[in-house]
């Protein structure tokens, strides 16, 4: 498969702006500047980034708790991240909502409920505006291997299918939801692609650490789904290098399992020392992306913690009733 530089360019700086900001929610979490927690998604940043690397103008998302990053990815700023993370009048609803709310609708974000697995029918809602407008856009629907489990999955998996609506399921199968391995409370192999042919949708299994297989599969599949012919499923296997949550400890898991995937199945090292050696980047474009984008976070933070928190009185502005 033959790429234009610049194509592969945009994409490396898409994933390592997305691992670095993933890191330093970790690390300005540690450092206790964050109110509220955070689900860290450093080394799953490759299914998001080759999946929506397919994202068009008109297009719908429904991502997850994980790779909190991805907002930025699809435009919004990092004054409205880190003023959304940190609590500020600055982010998208006034600090209100925190990390697992950053994102704004202009970039195609439906938002996310914590009430995971019920945000699979609002995808699928959104593909139905979609088929009645007769556009040609599709609804991307994130959801874990945990969540995968969970009936309103099946229920809107079934509609989708029934109606041929445009939606592409994403499964970013970590093998884990909390504490419980895949392995335990999954029968089949592949969390949603081995279900997927029991309501007819095609279904491909890609390793998510790999950003372009993960962009080759996911554009495939779209072919189809663009043209009407109805839902798929896109099921990426990767692995969360951290805890559920910042401070999990991981007891019931192997050290030795992550250690692995860190080592050998880093996402942005692959694809970087790809480019590198096919001279499509160098390393001192890497160091400066890095440089820069440590940079404009560092000063997006501080503006975030010189910026406003929201008044007691606004606490109701933006309800619908
Ligand atoms: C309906 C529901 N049940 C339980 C939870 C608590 N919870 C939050 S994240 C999570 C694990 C989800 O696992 P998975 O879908 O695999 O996503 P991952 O955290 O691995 O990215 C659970 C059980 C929830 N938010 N919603
Ligand atoms: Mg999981």
């Amino acid at each position: 498969m033959q790429y234009e530089k610049d194509f592969l360019k945009k994409l490396y700086e898409n994933l390592l702006d997305m691992r670095l900001l993933e890191k330093k929610m970790v690390d300005t979490y540690a450092q206790g500047r964050v109110p509220g927690h955070v689900h860290s998604g450093v080394g799953q940043e490759a299914t998001y980034a080759g999946v929506l690397t397919n994202f068009k103008e008109g297009d719908y998302y429904k991502r997850t708790h994980r790779v909190t990053a991805i907002p930025y990815m699809m435009g919004t700023s990092l004054d409205t991240f880190f003023g959304e993370l940190l609590a500020k009048k600055t982010g998208n609803s006034g600090g209100r909502g925190g990390s697992l709310h950053i994102g704004e609708l202009r970039t195609g974000d439906l938002g996310f409920s914590g009430t995971l697995g019920c945000d699979a029918a609002v995808g699928v809602g959104a593909a139905l505006t979609i088929d009645m407008e007769g556009r040609d856009n599709v609804a991307f629907v994130f959801m874990g291997d945990g969540t995968s489990s969970r009936g309103p999955v099946y229920e809107a998996m079934n509609l989708a299918a029934a109606w041929k609506l445009p939606v592409l399921f994403v499964c970013q199968n970590n093998q884990f939801a909390i504490s419980t391995p895949s392995s335990y409370s999954i029968a089949a192999e592949n969390a949603v692609a081995d279900r997927a042919p029991g309501y007819a949708m095609p279904a491909k299994v890609v390793d998510g650490t790999d950003v372009l297989a993960v962009y080759e599969a996911a554009k495939e599949l779209l072919e189809g789904v663009r043209a009407g012919k109805g839902p798929a499923v896109l099921e990426c296997k990767d692995y969360r290098w951290r805890g559920h949550f910042e401070g999990d400890q991981c007891a019931y898991r192997d050290a030795a399992v992550t250690e692995d995937w860190i080592e050998h199945k880093d996402c942005v090292k692959n694809f970087e020392a790809m480019l590198l050696e096919q001279g499509v980047l160098t390393q001192e474009e890497v160091d400066r992306m890095r440089s820069d984008f440590d940079h404009a976070m560092d000063e997006a933070i501080l503006r975030a913690e010189a910026a406003p928190e929201m008044e007691p009185e606004e606490i109701y502005d933006g309800l619908y009733v």
